[in-house]
């Protein structure tokens, strides 16, 4: 009998309200600080993993045509992984599907590990609580740990002293949050990413002189970030968000060479929610490792603002409310 398995997970991308930004380890994909993310509910991506007994190559796919060479080697590496940990040397056909809008410059390496690490765990039968899922996603990519969870999602970034860093530095599902938050996606235009954020995050450590300090800020800001969702304080929530995304851009504009993922759109958007804030509104923005602006809000206003910054700006908006875990397709859990 032939073997063969196949498996298909859905996973949602997720923004940081504290940002991951440095790596201490590279090739473990162990990070220098802890990160704080809500997951959307909007952008899900889907993918199947079949375990092909003899096949001589893994295939990669994505949205149906051939994957590019740098996007199959690093799922190659993340299935040579998973390979090493099950025992079994079975190539696989892996295929994903992204729903992002074409262009929106919104696509997630966090949605992709995580949807991967949870459908080629279970292709190779690896078995694995949560824990274990979060950290497998971690090595395809950092931000893939939280997106295992839904909701509100803690990376812990393992202490300096810890016997085993690997086993200490997982993502988890914050409890007892009591805020009603939504982010309003701004949508730019994009062109690719001048700098992966891999590479990006690397030139920065080595480089900029600001990033020791936005280093020390971000260990504080997780605490402070965590008390206010507890304590269901979305201003504070939204204070602390904003002050860590520009800190941590401001560590890449001042590397050298400089980084700018933020554009004069990015910045038109973020005066736009200033001045909204000012005239008493209830929103603050965080942006990632591209030019667009993600603005959060009391879930019950998402709309109105939405609509506030299209007209402002001209730009479309997508609202994202805390969105689900990863999960698998029930029909395909199992392929014994
Ligand atoms: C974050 N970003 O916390 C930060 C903020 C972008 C800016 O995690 O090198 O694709 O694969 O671990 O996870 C993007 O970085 O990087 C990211 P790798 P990843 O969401």
């Amino acid at each position: 009998m032939t073997d063969t398995a196949t498996a298909v997970a859905t996973a949602h991308p997720n923004i940081a309200l504290v940002k991951y930004w440095g790596k201490r380890d590279e090739d473990l994909v162990l990070p220098l600080a802890g990160s704080l993310s809500m997951t959307l509910d909007i952008f899900p991506t889907t993918t199947s993993v079949t375990r092909c007994p003899g096949m001589p190559a893994d295939t990669v796919t994505m949205d149906g045509h051939p994957a590019t060479e740098a996007v199959a080697r690093r799922v190659v590496r993340f299935l040579d992984l998973i390979r090493q940990r099950s025992g079994c040397g079975d190539h696989a056909a892996v295929d994903t599907r992204n729903t992002v809008p074409v262009g929106a410059g919104l696509a997630s390496s966090a949605s992709g590990f995580a949807a991967l690490a949870l459908a080629a765990a279970t292709a190779y039968h690896l078995d694995l609580d949560t824990r274990g899922l979060s950290r497998l996603a971690r090595r395809g990519s950092g931000s893939a740990a939280r997106s295992v969870f839904g909701g509100f999602a803690l990376w812990h970034a393992p202490d300096p002293d810890a016997p085993d860093p690997d086993a200490a530095s997982y993502a988890e599902a914050l409890a007892g949050v009591r805020v009603d938050a939504a982010l309003v996606a701004v949508l730019l235009d994009t062109d690719p990413k001048p700098i992966s954020s891999r590479d990006a995050m690397r030139r920065t450590i080595a480089t900029s002189p600001l990033f020791p300090a936005w280093l020390c800020d971000t260990r504080l800001d997780l605490p402070r970030m965590r008390a206010a969702l507890h304590a269901g304080d979305l201003a504070a929530v939204g204070e602390i968000a904003e002050d860590n995304a520009l800190g941590m851009h401001a560590t890449m504009e001042t590397a050298d060479p400089p980084i700018h993922y933020l554009t004069g759109q990015s910045y038109q958007v973020l005066e736009r929610v200033r001045a909204l804030r000012a005239a008493g509104g209830n929103c603050w923005a965080t942006m990632d490792a591209g030019p667009n602006v993600k603005v959060l809000c009391p879930a019950d206003q998402a709309a109105h603002l939405a609509q506030q910054l299209t007209t402002a700006t001209g730009y479309r908006t997508i609202v994202a409310r805390p969105g689900p875990p990863a999960a698998l397709h029930p029909q395909a859990e199992t392929g014994r």
